[in-house]
């Protein structure tokens, strides 16, 4: 409780900020997947992954997660206004109670409309959990925003419990390959073969495939060779602050 208020008081306040961690295809930064980082005045930055599930339990998910889409759309109006960094696309994590809320969709519009952003410039990155909550729910939604070009990535895929039914059903734009299959890529035979097993699956479902941690040339290569063309990881950047990330773009694009 004592950081339910820490949270109210550090939304009000500007503690929190959004990082960017590019995303790299055929070589080239396409876009970036924005974190949450929490600057607090006396402990320093906090890790999403502490806080972010209590935001989940305390219901401050839903203004937090606001405040990020509003965050994120900014961003990109302010990068399609720039040459280099107008075709950038910006994949935004959304939580499980964020996404079934009754007023998502408007939320993320007005975001949207607020700032001036590309709705095909706006990722959104869902969880298996999310997905199978309530599947009609999810799908209507889904399709609502599909209509202002939003896309849709499933996150951490292969760590809950997809059914291949479902997944056929959603109108997902892309499957991110998790980084727990990622890290022993190239010495656990099962995690390769989960990484191919992926890729077969997004090309046969029309859709995208990227591959998160990666840390090594060798994991990017096999991952190439897999067919993987787009990652993200340690390799070539952690999540950084937006000057340097858009120094970054600068320099490698
Ligand atoms: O950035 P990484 O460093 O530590 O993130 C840890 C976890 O927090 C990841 O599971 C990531 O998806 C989640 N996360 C980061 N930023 C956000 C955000 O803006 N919203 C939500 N819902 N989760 C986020
Ligand atoms: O759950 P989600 O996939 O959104 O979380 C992304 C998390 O992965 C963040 O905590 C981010 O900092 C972390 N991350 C990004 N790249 C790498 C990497 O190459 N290696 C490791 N170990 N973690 C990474
Ligand atoms: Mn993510
Ligand atoms: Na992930």
């Amino acid at each position: 409780a004592a950081m339910e208020l820490d949270m109210r008081v550090g939304l009000a306040q500007g503690q929190f900020e959004l990082y960017y961690q590019p995303q790299i295809e055929h070589g080239r930064i396409t876009g970036a997947e924005a974190l949450l980082r929490w600057r607090h005045p006396q402990q320093g930055f906090i890790s999403p992954a502490q806080f972010i599930p209590m935001a989940e339990e305390s219901g401050l998910i839903l203004p937090l997660g606001e405040w990020v889409l509003q965050a994120a759309c900014r961003r990109l109006a302010q990068w399609s206004q720039q040459p280099g960094l107008a075709e950038l696309d910006l994949a935004v994590n959304v939580s499980p109670r964020q996404f079934h809320q009754g007023g998502f969709v408007p939320q993320v519009l007005a975001a949207l409309a607020g700032s001036g952003a590309d709705g095909h410039r706006l990722k959104l990155e869902l969880t298996e959990g999310l997905l199978l909550e309530d599947v009609e729910d999810t799908i209507e939604k889904m399709g609502q925003l599909r209509g202002y070009g939003v896309g849709f990535s499933l996150d951490d895929f292969g760590t809950g419990y997809s059914s291949l039914a479902y997944l056929k059903r959603l109108p997902l734009d892309q499957l991110k390959i998790d980084q727990s299959f990622v890290r022993d890529v190239l010495t656990d035979p099962n995690d390769a073969a989960i990484a191919r097993t992926v890729v077969a699956l997004a090309t046969s479902l029309g859709l995208r495939v990227i591959a998160e941690g990666v840390e090594t040339e060798a994991q990017r290569e096999f991952l190439a060779r897999s067919h993987c063309h787009a990652w993200q990881g340690f390799l070539l950047s952690p999540p950084l602050a937006v000057a340097e990330f858009e120094a970054l773009v600068r320099r490698i694009n």
